[in-house]
């Protein structure tokens, strides 16, 4: 599995799965969450994910990517920063590992993800671009090839690649 880190709108990535980055009522919102909704059909997966009963902090649901790129969109609740120390790095870790399982499972190749928790969740940014990459180069998935982590600017960007040692 190749992890690589691009510069990027979450809604335009043409692989099999991507990561929506949501809340636990699966209600949809803003930041990604509002694009993915709104660039999949916001009536098609508004349907969609009220189907799915909501979802726990750190666990993941698909739904399909309608008129999304990508045939799959994988759900994932991340935590809310508060200081640290209230489980966050568990639970981000968890979102990132679950979605995996879960592209698994509907035999995805492909799958990228936004800086979950990073937005309106306030995690700083660093320590989750530590957690995602760590989490990721951990995993051994079977179908997966490629992860890509999509950041919205610069700024993200380059915390990836300090973080992938380039
Ligand atoms: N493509 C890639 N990255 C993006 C995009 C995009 N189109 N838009 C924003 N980002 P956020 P959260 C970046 O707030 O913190 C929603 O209301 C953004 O710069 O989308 O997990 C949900 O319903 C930031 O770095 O997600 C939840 O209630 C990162 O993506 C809540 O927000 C994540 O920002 C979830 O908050």
């Amino acid at each position: 599995m190749r992890i690589e880190a691009n510069l990027g709108d979450i809604t335009d990535q043409d692989v099999d799965a991507i990561v929506n980055a949501a809340n636990s009522a699966l209600a949809g919102g803003g930041g990604v969450d509002g694009a993915i909704h709104r660039a999949a059909g916001a009536d098609q997966m508004h349907a969609a994910c009220a189907k799915l009963g909501g979802c726990a902090i750190g666990d993941a649901k698909a739904t399909p990517g309608f008129r999304l790129p990508a045939k799959w969109v994988i759900h994932t609740v991340g935590p809310r920063y508060r200081d640290g120390r209230h489980g966050e790095p568990e639970a981000l870790a968890s979102c990132y590992r679950r979605s995996v399982e879960v592209a698994e499972e509907l035999e995805a190749t492909s799958i990228a993800f936004p800086a979950i928790s990073t937005g309106i969740y306030g995690y700083p940014r660093e320590e989750a671009a530590h957690i995602a990459v760590k989490t990721l180069m951990d995993l051994q998935p079977k179908t997966l090839l490629l992860v890509r982590l999509v950041s919205f600017d610069d700024y993200g960007l380059s915390l990836y690649q300090n973080e992938m040692g380039g």
